[in-house]
């Protein structure tokens, strides 16, 4: 059965986050984030649908419409929730995919509520379909939606996104479902990851764990008459215009005037903005900037780190330690070199609005990413597209996607402490004429490869492919 919509958009989460409003009735705002503002006017465009999550567990609402976009929920139960979404994707999947930085779970019951789970997505999505729509299915939590859906409804031109790092195969080949997500992943006709190392562990795994012909991102299908995926790379980015044109808002730039006021007028504010997660080498971060107020590289007087960590994944047992860890570090440091007057580091676990968010990028001086590995990281890039006065130094880890791209930041390898604590030196005592110099730099790349550019450069790969492969298999 066909549906009505010639792009579908399949993610976890649907784009719009429910509230609840003061009369009791409930009502959905759009959720921020990229992926959102960038599928957006194409959703529009295009008579679009997203299937997705509403968030609750339970019974799903109705599809409805909001911001120009049909939604269409899928529901998880309480128990789907632990076992899809807190275990197989962030217990398994995550962990595996950011090289095992700490232990993945393999349960099998974890495991069959993954394949059901992705069965329900693959069959919202192919009600919705119109006959030889375009279905972009995204990231790691939807796998085998790809190959489920192309069963289904073999009309279907069927793209994949992963938004997260796609691993060595030495540390993929643990997975015991390895060949079935590969299989799973190879239902899609391109299959899109962040860099280009990305594309090639997954080439490589298709060689390894499935014996598959597979070069220079083709991957053929001899049991599908020769049908052939590509796997390239697309480097996601973030709406830049946007970000650009609110840093430069009167109101936003008084607001950062006001958080360095706050702060005391320090020399230097540095700052770390993450999702609470192990990946992103926050206690690294942490123990670079103690040492350097033990040693004396750094006084508590004249600089400040604020540490913003958003709440995430708080019922899954490895984030519950790591808050506790990073907040009796923090505890530990402003306890020694706090003084009455001043605060070594400002922890805030919260989540803020765009607003102050451009504002805390425009009032640091040194932004500090410092993942351990990360599929992209926005951050980076937000903080290069808040700075229109082209001040500010991005200390940038080499092991993000965005190392790839962002060449003039001051790279770093977070494991090495020594390395990490002399590059931030660096940044506090670059020349303004050298920050200048790199941001503009940075600026120009970002602004050239916005997020906008990212989703259509996708769709036009996977429009041309699907032509080539329906030339080939006519002839
Ligand atoms: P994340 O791991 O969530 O994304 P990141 O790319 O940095 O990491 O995106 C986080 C987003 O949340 C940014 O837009 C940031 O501004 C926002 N944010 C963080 N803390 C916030 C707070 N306290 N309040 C409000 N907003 C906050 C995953 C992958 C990344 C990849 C993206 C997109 O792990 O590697 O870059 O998807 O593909």
């Amino acid at each position: 059965m066909a549906g009505d919509y010639d792009l579908v958009v399949v993610a976890n989460r649907l784009p719009v986050d429910r509230v609840e409003e003061p009369d009791g009735s409930t009502s959905w705002r759009r959720s921020p984030g990229g992926l959102v503002t960038a599928l957006e006017p194409v959703m529009q465009r295009e008579d679009g649908a997203w299937v997705g999550w509403a968030g609750t567990p339970g019974d799903p609402p109705e599809p409805f419409d909001a911001e120009g976009v049909r939604c269409v929920p899928v529901g998880l139960s309480e128990q789907e929730v632990e076992d899809y979404y807190e275990g197989f994707s962030n217990g398994t999947l995550w962990p595996l995919y950011h090289d095992v930085i700490v232990a993945p779970g393999y349960h099998r019951s974890w495991w069959e509520a993954y394949v059901r789970v992705n069965e329900r997505f693959a069959e919202a999505a192919a009600e919705q379909a119109t006959e030889g729509a375009t279905v972009w299915v995204q990231d790691y939590q939807l796998q085998l939606v790809p190959r489920m859906l192309r069963r289904r409804r073999p009309d279907l031109s069927i793209g994949f996104f992963n938004h997260i790092p796609f691993p060595p195969f030495e540390i993929f080949a643990q997975l015991p479902w390895r060949k079935a997500v590969i299989d799973g992943l190879l239902g899609a006709d391109l299959i899109g990851f962040q860099r280009a190392a990305d594309a090639n562990n997954f080439t490589r795994a298709c060689r390894r764990a499935s014996n598959l012909p597979a070069r220079s991102g083709r991957i053929r299908l001899d049991a599908e008459g020769g049908r052939e995926v590509r796997a390239a790379s697309f480097p996601i980015s973030i709406d830049f215009a946007a970000l650009d044109e609110l840093a430069e808002r009167e109101d936003v730039k008084a607001r950062a005037a006001e958080i360095r006021r706050d702060l005391g007028n320090p020399e230097h504010v540095l700052l770390g903005v993450d999702r609470l997660d192990y990946t992103k080498g926050i206690l690294h971060r942490l123990k670079a900037f103690e040492e350097l107020l033990d040693d004396g590289g750094v006084k508590v007087e004249e600089a400040s780190l604020i540490q913003v960590a958003t709440p995430s994944r708080e019922r899954v047992e490895q984030y519950v330690q790591l808050r506790q860890d990073v907040e009796v570090t923090v505890g530990r440091i402003n306890g020694t070199h706090g003084t009455i007057k001043n605060t070594a580091v400002h922890y805030l676990h919260h989540s803020y609005g765009r607003e102050e968010m451009a504002a805390l990028f425009l009032a640091a001086d040194v932004m500090l990413v410092t993942a351990l590995r990360d599929g992209m990281n926005l951050v980076a890039k937000e903080y290069v597209a808040s700075r229109h006065d082209e001040r500010g130094v991005l200390v940038l880890s080499e092991f993000t996607g965005a190392a790839d791209e962002l060449g003039q930041a001051l790279m770093i390898n977070p494991h090495d402490i020594d390395g990490l604590k002399d590059a931030i030196l660096r940044a506090l005592r670059m020349s303004p004429r050298e920050a200048g110099r790199r941001m503009r730099s940075l600026r120009r790349r970002v602004g050239d490869h916005d997020v906008q550019r990212w989703a259509a450069s996708f769709l036009q790969a996977l429009a041309d492919h699907h032509t080539t492969e329906a030339a080939v298999s006519v002839a």
